[in-house]
């Protein structure tokens, strides 16, 4: 691992990060910030400036906890402090568009949680702040931190190096069961207001783009079914599980779909499948994907993820077949800078690749990926799948 020197270390300039949100999105972005510049050698130092929350003490004890050094209670408060540079939110999908384009005006870089917004006009109002914001030097990037699994990464390349060719199938599904129990509470997750879908936008939206990052293109349509199995769920207040509850007593409405399953045709005219679900029992955090393409096949499952399945077709058949690639050595995406190869990594990661992307984009001064315009495509594709449901999977084209 890359250890600084005190004298290196006072040479890299710093990068101020301010953090909206520290519930598990904020917990696991702090993990990242924290952890980066230990690990990569980086062309500016993360310090972890100031976190933001409406509850006081919570905020106070979240601070501590994941190593802030200062608090605030209210977001406007911290995108006006000189000490920060780059505003990162953590909050759910009502408030990113108002916070992102206040912090882009303000001067600040911005890291926003997927999906990017709640509605495609927001996406698109953000996009534009963005743009505008690039022209001062400023940068903005969608948290769509299963890109940076070295093994999507690892998949990633060897699409673009060919090994696939032509691309047939995109086959990939994101399953939970957190919701199976009818008495689970009702959680702002599963209130259209705060969350703008259910699991569409929860699991759908990560595995949209990471199916488009992978294929290396976009999708041009989709034919989809949505479906809410509980209506009503119970009230409570508090916390569930790390996720604060809606107060009161007795039930209220569940607003967004609890699952969705479509289909979709990219530009090339390969065909996809998605399935996103908090109704797979047993599944707990089961991200899978595969890649057909003319000449080899890809698949990454999320539950293994130190592990990338390829299958070279041009191989004779007598020996093809898929093979395992331990994605740990320092060949790899990422892995240089960790451990020996065989000691893997974990969801954690993922996070402080984000940071230490997002960190080499400003100082280089090169547009971030994935960008605000790939997180409002993203939308778009969410959109058409609402869109397609309601007409009884219609198919329905991506608008551009
Ligand atoms: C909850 O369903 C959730 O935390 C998502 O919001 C995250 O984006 C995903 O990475 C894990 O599951």
């Amino acid at each position: 691992m890359a250890q600084p020197q005190q004298s290196e270390e006072a040479e890299v300039p710093p990068l101020r990060v301010g953090m909206v949100g520290y519930a598990f999105m904020g917990a696991a972005h702090s993990q990242g910030w924290r952890t980066v510049g230990r690990v990569f050698d980086l062309p500016r130092r993360p310090v972890l400036a100031a976190i933001c929350g409406r509850d006081a003490d919570a905020v106070r004890r979240a601070a501590d906890r994941h190593g802030w050094a200062a608090a605030e209670t209210d977001w406007r408060a911290l995108i006006e402090r000189d000490d920060v540079d780059l505003v990162d939110i953590c909050t759910p999908g009502d408030s990113h568009a108002e916070i992102a384009v206040a912090a882009l005006a303000a001067g600040k870089h911005v890291l926003c949680e997927k999906p990017l917004a709640n509605t495609v006009e927001e996406a698109q109002v953000m996009t534009r702040a963005a743009e505008e914001a690039f022209g001062r030097g400023r940068f903005a990037m969608v948290a769509f931190n299963y890109r940076r699994v070295p093994a999507t990464a690892l998949a990633r390349r060897m699409v673009a190096e060919g090994r696939l060719g032509t691309l047939r199938h995109v086959r990939v599904s994101y399953l939970q069961d957190w919701l199976v129990d009818p008495e689970f509470p009702l959680t702002w997750r599963l209130r259209r207001e705060q969350a703008g879908s259910g699991s569409l936008g929860d699991l759908g939206a990560h595995i949209v783009d990471l199916a488009q990052y992978l294929a290396g293109e976009s999708l041009a349509g989709v034919s989809a079914l949505t479906e809410t199995f509980v209506r009503e769920r119970p009230l409570t207040g508090g916390a569930v599980k790390g996720l604060s509850a809606v107060s009161g007593t007795g039930t209220g409405q569940v607003t967004v779909d609890d699952a969705a399953l479509f289909t979709g045709r990219f530009t090339s005219g390969a065909l996809a499948s998605f399935e996103a679900t908090r109704y797979a029992t047993g599944r707990k955090n089961s991200l899978r994907i595969e890649l057909n393409g003319e000449r080899g096949s890809l698949a990454f499952d999320l539950e293994r993820l130190n592990e990338l399945s390829y299958h070279d077709g041009t191989e004779p058949a007598a020996h093809a077949g898929f093979r395992r690639i331990l994605v740990t050595e320092p060949d790899h995406p990422y892995l240089d800078a960790w451990w020996p190869p065989g000691h893997g990594l974990g969801y954690e990661h993922t996070f402080v690749h984000q940071a230490r992307d997002l960190v080499h984009a400003i100082a280089e001064g090169r547009r971030p990926e994935p960008s605000f315009a790939d997180g409002l495509q993203v939308q778009r594709v969410l959109a058409a799948v609402e869109e397609s449901a309601e007409k009884n999977s219609v198919y329905t084209p991506i608008a551009v």
